[in-house]
């Protein structure tokens, strides 16, 4: 079934000039992106966006650190699209993520673990409610879906 998945490539990916890769191996896969904005997050939206993490030792951190500089914002859609977000992301802490991930391929500290991706379809729908508008996603038809 085709679900939607928000994903984010956090501060460390713009500055490490990393935005490309990290797109190029979701588009590849055969997801489609149907969202797409470089958008400077407020502490407010960081907040919120992280929520379930409050009063755990790294929810200020990682507010800080989403909120250093600009993000990416995406949404993907596919069938079973957070399970393949998530498994090309990796596991959250990078020692865990596996050659070949995001993660795994891209960063050494949990903190800095250069993209987020909804951990479920209902988290997705509020993360994607919370960082796009309807009218800023586009669901174009896609004529090449039956090749992957
Ligand atoms: P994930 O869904 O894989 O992004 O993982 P979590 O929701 O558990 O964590 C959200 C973010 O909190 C991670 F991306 C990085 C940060 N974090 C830490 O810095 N230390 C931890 O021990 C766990 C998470």
């Amino acid at each position: 079934m085709s679900t939607r998945c928000f994903t984010m490539l956090k501060p460390g990916i713009l500055n490490r000039r990393l935005v490309g890769e990290v797109i190029s191996r979701l588009e590849k896969k055969g997801l489609k992106l149907i969202g797409l904005k470089l958008m400077n997050i407020s502490t407010e939206l960081a907040q919120e966006h992280y929520a379930e993490h409050k009063g755990k030792p790294f929810y200020d951190p990682l507010v800080d650190y989403i909120t250093s500089g600009p993000v990416v914002a995406m949404v993907w859609q596919g069938d079973d699209c957070v399970t393949l977000v998530r498994k090309l992301a990796g596991s959250t802490k990078p020692s865990d993520a596996q050659p070949g991930t995001i993660r795994g391929d891209f960063c050494v500290h949990t903190s800095n673990n250069v993209i987020h991706a909804s951990d479920s379809d209902e988290s997705a729908v509020r993360e994607i409610n919370l960082f796009f508008k309807p009218e800023e996603l586009i669901d174009w038809e896609d004529q090449a879906a039956i090749w992957y």
